[in-house]
């Protein structure tokens, strides 16, 4: 039986009725990044980049797995747009790779800007607005070589990066996103070294932060210059840290995780300064060289914040100034072993809002899991992930309803692709891909998510229009 003549799931995926979610303002995507789906590593004069260097590092990444391949979305790019245009959506985040459009010596690589002009052109023949982030880990590796994020002149070699694509790619684009992720850009890649380009130290982690910030402001500003009147904002990664003692220590505990996950990138942000129990409790001699003006340059008003959920931790005090993860048993968990927990994303959007008095308009820009999933006679059965989705969506509905001026959603992901340290194992996307073939099979979550926007259009289209 072809795909699209499978019966569509009976639990379709929708936002409660009457939700500001079922506007059609509302904004419906699905979300991907360059290195996790395009391959190509080599073509067009693309440079290397961190994770290209780091995935080719033994024991770096599950199976050695590198982004060599990937979904060969820099081939397959035109069928993957129609695939995307006939989920339904509204919108589709995606992300330009800097070693890509822009050689070394910081002139335009016109080869690599046309794959994007082509691409995102024909996301418009569509009628689909195009969400760009700018970067998203991929990083040039002659970059790191002079330091990385730890070199106070990467942030400005982003924002002439930044000016190039916005200028080239003008018109082409409704939203700009400077960074996705900074926490795991500083955290990850220089204070746990799990990720690219894999250093360990917390002051590490601290200045590639302030340098990631500073990049950003900056990046803005060559953003508005080189494309005026488009939105543009950053994505931050969000976390619910809870302790399930009532301990004052462990309760200090999980404030202090949701400190060092979601306010060390947000206050900055949205208040210009940075929340010091960083460094004189969690990580004492860690804080940042910050220069005059800095601050100002981080926190000028956004567009839009950006805003991915995917879990909360369990925490409990480590007897000193510190947080412990201590997972929850008989919680549902996915294949990232991560705690689905919707409730966390309505207390974190609660909280930011009160806490956060200018915060901008808000889009939840990635928020999906990952499932084991595999096609049997054609179709991909994956019962949580509609079930998660749904959770999540009444969620927002609910912060919404308190107040928060939540704009749009993008599912992450797509598709199925390069999970970072975690290789292909790990599969987030709507539609499986077969890294073999490189088939795509659209999940019962992608039907179910395709049945709503159908639904959905069809209750705004005016009856006239329709018949
Ligand atoms: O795949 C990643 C994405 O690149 C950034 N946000 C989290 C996703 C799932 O881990």
């Amino acid at each position: 039986m072809p795909e699209s003549a499978l019966p569509v799931p009976a639990d379709r995926i929708a936002p409660p009725a009457g939700s500001a979610m079922a506007d059609p303002r509302f904004l419906w995507g699905v979300a991907t990044a360059s290195y996790q789906i395009e391959g190509a590593i080599d073509t067009d004069g693309r440079l290397p980049s961190i994770w290209d260097t780091f995935s080719a590092t033994p024991g770096k990444t599950l199976g050695g797995d590198t982004g060599e391949q990937a979904c060969e979305h820099y081939t397959r790019w035109a069928d993957d747009v129609d695939l995307i245009a006939d989920l339904g959506v509204d919108a589709y985040r995606l992300s330009i790779a800097w070693p890509r459009v822009m050689h070394a010596d910081g002139t335009p690589n016109q080869a690599g800007l046309g794959f994007y002009r082509r691409l995102l052109a024909r996301l418009g023949a569509h009628g689909i607005q195009r969400y760009v982030t700018l970067y998203h880990w991929d990083l040039p590796q002659h970059l790191e070589d002079r330091g990385g994020w730890l070199n106070r002149d990467t942030a400005y070699r982003f924002a002439e990066y930044a000016a190039l694509v916005a200028r080239e790619l003008s018109g082409l684009v409704e939203g700009w996103m400077t960074l996705n992720e900074p926490w795991c850009s500083a955290f990850l890649g220089y204070g746990n070294g799990h990720h690219a380009p894999g250093l360990a130290d917390p002051r590490y982690a601290t200045q590639a932060m302030h340098h990631l910030l500073l990049g950003h402001g900056l990046a803005l500003d060559a953003v508005r210059q080189n494309d005026p009147g488009t939105p543009a904002g950053i994505v931050a990664n969000v976390g619910r840290g809870t302790s399930d003692s009532a301990d004052p220590a462990d309760q200090e505990a999980a404030r202090l995780y949701e400190l060092q996950h979601n306010d060390w990138v947000l206050q900055p942000l949205l208040t210009g300064t940075y929340p010091t129990d960083l460094w004189d409790k969690l990580w004492p001699g860690s804080a940042p060289l910050v220069l005059p003006g800095d601050m100002a340059v981080i926190s000028q008003p956004m567009d839009f914040l950006g805003i991915n959920y995917y879990f909360r931790c369990n925490l409990r005090s480590d007897g000193a100034h510190g947080f412990v993860d201590v997972p929850l048993a008989d919680v549902e968990r996915t294949q990232m072993g991560w705690e689905v927990y919707p409730q966390g994303l309505e207390d974190l959007l609660r909280r930011f809002k009160a806490v956060y008095p200018n915060l901008p308009p808000v889009y939840i820009t990635e928020n999906g899991m990952a499932s084991d999933d595999t096609v049997v006679d054609g179709r991909v059965a994956d019962p949580q992930r509609q079930s998660f989705l749904q959770r999540h969506f009444a969620a927002i509905s609910r912060a919404i309803d308190a107040g928060v001026d939540v704009r749009g959603y993008f599912i992450w992901s797509l598709m199925d692709n390069f999970e970072w340290a975690f290789g292909y194992e790990r599969r987030f996307g709507l539609v499986h891909v077969d890294y073999t073939t490189q088939v795509r099979t659209l999940k019962d979550s992608a039907r179910a998510f395709q049945a709503f926007l159908q639904q959905r259009r069809a209750a705004a289209t005016p009856a006239a229009l329709t018949t």
